[in-house]
């Protein structure tokens, strides 16, 4: 299992994302598109590299608008895992 980072490993890896916070214990970001076709398009895009991963944001979408957070709840908290699909999430784009 992939270790949990502490907090001053979480903050430096936010340092490193755009747009990304810290909610609790999960990582969450806001991401707008141009329509309820495009939020739901760009949803569809996540499908893939999260089950090749393994590892799988939740999502909530309301209209354009769609709200990921990650955290590995195997683990109870933030893992490298996290960065790596945020990482993976922005280069969908
Ligand atoms: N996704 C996320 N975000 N966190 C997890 O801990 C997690 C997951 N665990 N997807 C995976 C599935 C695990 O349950 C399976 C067995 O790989």
């Amino acid at each position: 299992m992939s270790p949990l980072l502490s907090a001053v490993e979480i903050q430096a890896k936010l340092q490193t994302l755009d747009d990304w916070q810290l909610d609790g214990k999960m990582i969450q970001t806001v991401k707008k598109f141009d329509g309820f076709p495009s939020a739901i398009a760009f949803v569809n895009k996540l499908v893939e590299p999260a089950e090749a991963a393994g590892h799988h944001p939740d999502l909530a979408i309301s209209y354009n608008q769609v709200t990921i957070n990650l955290s590995t709840h195997d683990a109870g908290g933030l893992t490298q895992k996290d960065f790596d699909m945020a990482t993976t999430i922005d280069g969908l784009l």
